[in-house]
């Protein structure tokens, strides 16, 4: 397992000294976002994100994400055009040594909350979805960390139509087509393509979601059979729904070597099947997070972790769910755990030092 931490560039307010700081993270998981979605990404800017990155003292590893133009997603307009590019920028990426990269096939929005900086009890502040806050959600008026639009405010009505026209099967369609696209070249330059999971995992403003649960993901990986061709498993966003056992999850396809990247995070689930971004400990939410630790042991995994989201605390100010200070406290614990698995497995009489005894 490789710890990485997410870093969104220089408008990022955590910097990457910072990151170097934390124990245990060697690698970043980063991406260009000055370009409009469905071009290609200058040689140049990735190169000057890879020297900025090893400059500090880490190592460029993830891209997340490179997203996927809406026409592509609706399979209209200039999408042979952006698959191109598409391809291009997997070839671009790999030329600098980038091995893991992270998209996700949602339509309009990437991840969605209804609330970004919820108090809780503890005076920290977290993101939540509260399903009584559906009706007034406002599309139009939603922005997140990461979100990278490929359209203006104005087109959301329209867009949401077409999703809604074009229906759950259309949209699986679009996503084999584009798989069966970018899936030679990403195998040619030994790339591994990693799609992140709907989050929430469940239909928002009747537009369709698709990767959902555990038969959606066994239908993904189906639509094309090889290991490149595989996951982001966020425990966060598929984990919102009860009905996804993560640690199951992890054991059945992280042992398919169809996982590369391990995004790690905890939700409170309430009673009406809202939730609460929690701390990333077990006992502050309903993950049981050791035991998907465990579970990405037990399979031997070697791909890239992250703690995906944290709570503001401290005082801290900056993107929601991506402060520095809570993540840095879920990597190390998860960094802890992981040295426990590594340790219980190991004979003592292996041990040296003070474990001997
Ligand atoms: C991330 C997403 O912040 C998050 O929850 O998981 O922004 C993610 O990077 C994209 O969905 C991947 O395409
Ligand atoms: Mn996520």
């Amino acid at each position: 397992m490789k710890m990485t931490f997410r870093w969104y560039g220089e408008e990022d307010p955590v910097t990457l000294a910072a990151i170097r700081q934390i124990p245990g993270v060697a690698g970043i998981a980063s991406a260009i976002y000055h370009i409009p979605v469905g071009k290609a990404w200058p040689c140049e800017a990735i190169k000057e994100l890879k020297e900025k990155v090893t400059a500090a003292g880490l190592a460029l590893e993830v891209i997340e994400s490179l997203p996927v133009h809406e026409d592509i997603k609706l399979h209209r307009g200039k999408f042979l055009e952006y698959i191109e590019n598409y391809k291009e920028n997997i070839r671009r990426l790999a030329a600098e040594g980038i091995r893991c990269i992270c998209y996700n096939f949602m339509p309009v929005f990437d991840w969605i909350r209804s609330r970004l900086d919820h108090p809780l009890a503890d005076g920290s502040r977290t993101l939540a979805y509260y399903k009584t806050d559906e009706k007034t959600m406002d599309p139009a008026k939603m922005v997140l960390p990461g979100w990278n639009t490929s359209y203006f405010p104005e087109e959301i009505d329209g867009l949401i139509k077409a999703y809604q026209i074009l229906g759950i099967e259309g949209l699986w369609v679009s996503l084999k087509y584009f798989v069966n696209e970018i899936m030679p070249v990403a195998i040619e330059c030994d790339v591994n393509m990693c799609l992140q999971p709907d989050d929430p995992p469940w239909p928002v403003f009747d537009i369709p979601r698709i990767i959902t649960d555990e038969a959606a993901i066994d239908r993904f990986l189906a639509l094309y059979n090889d290991t490149h061709h595989g996951l982001s498993l966020c425990t966060g966003s598929l984990g919102c729904a009860a009905c996804n056992d993560i640690p199951r999850l992890v054991r059945k396809i992280g042992g398919m070597g169809r996982i590369h990247y391990a995004p790690m995070r905890n939700v409170k689930i309430l009673q009406d099947g809202s939730f609460e971004e929690s701390a990333h400990p077990s006992f502050c939410g309903s993950l049981d997070m050791e035991a998907v630790m465990k579970a990405y042991y037990d399979i031997g995994y070697t791909g890239y972790m992250s703690p995906a989201h944290g709570r503001m605390i401290w005082n801290e100010e900056g993107k929601p769910g991506y402060g520095l200070y809570d993540r840095a406290l879920g990597a190390v614990y998860l960094i802890g755990i992981w040295e426990t698995l590594k340790k219980e497995c190991v004979p003592d009489s292996h041990r040296t030092g003070h474990m001997s005894s």
